[in-house]
């Protein structure tokens, strides 16, 4: 089956609203003519002017989080449906960065999933290894409990339809890569477990990114792989550097 490849940029915590028009003004005429799809994951102020400069493009714009919660005394967090009213498509949930330094942890996860979903926000969940657990050879089994955790309660056609982003916690922001036989071991494992918990189906509709210092010099061979449907990217999708992975295939 033939997947739509998906690249998006996790900005994270980078861009002041400005910086971020500069930014997807560079990007504009760069990626215009790609035939993957494109998502800007940036953060909650740059939301607004993201969307009304990408306006009639085809670049979608995602969320970085949300709360779990329709609204009310929750200060500093955003709702599932502000970000729809924003403009949003997409919402990463379950970066390594915040089940580590803001102890987000699955059960949690699984309701942001389904929020998500409940306001019709495609979620990018991510999921990951450390580098101990690599080394000990637990790997797939972490996987597949972060997976079946997160996706309780979500239906076939639900998942069918969302975005996984496979991101060995090693690999972020060190400048390691998985190799390419590294990261399609586990992506095809993450699509094996789908069809565990729904069918074959539900698994070959599935898109499901690599993540974790992909950048121009190693995307194409990460995008060779069968399993391997796009990526999430960091730092490179600050420059130039993500129309590059963007068009990887011209
Ligand atoms: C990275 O590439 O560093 C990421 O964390 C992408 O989400």
């Amino acid at each position: 089956m033939s997947r739509r490849k998906i690249i998006a940029g996790n900005w994270k915590m980078n861009q002041t609203p400005s910086q971020a028009l500069e930014l997807v003004e560079t990007l504009k005429p760069l990626v215009a003519d790609a035939d993957v799809d494109v998502v800007y994951c940036v953060p909650a102020v740059d939301i607004v002017p993201v969307v009304e400069a990408v306006k009639g493009t085809n670049v979608k714009v995602g969320a970085e989080n949300m709360y779990i919660e329709e609204k009310g005394a929750y200060t500093g967090e955003i709702a599932p449906a502000m970000l729809v009213d924003a403009g949003v498509s997409y919402v990463i949930i379950g970066h390594s960065e915040r089940r580590d330094y803001f102890k987000e942890d699955d059960a949690f996860l699984n309701k942001k999933v389904l929020k998500a979903f409940e306001h019709g926000l495609t979620p990018i969940l991510c999921c990951g290894e450390s580098l101990e657990q690599r080394e000990s050879g637990v790997t797939l089994d972490w996987i597949r409990l972060q997976i079946k955790s997160d996706l309780q309660g979500v239906s076939a056609d639900q998942a069918a339809s969302m975005v996984i982003a496979y991101e060995p916690i090693w690999a972020i922001g060190t400048g390691r890569t998985a190799t390419s036989d590294q990261a399609e071991e586990v992506c095809a494992a993450i699509r094996q477990t789908i069809a565990e918990i729904y069918d074959q189906d539900t698994a070959d509709k599935i898109r499901i990114q690599y993540g974790g210092s992909m950048k121009a010099a190693n995307c194409k061979e990460l995008l060779a792989k069968p399993n391997i449907d796009g990526g999430l990217i960091g730092g490179a999708s600050l420059t130039e550097e993500f129309a590059s992975i963007v068009n990887y295939n011209k």
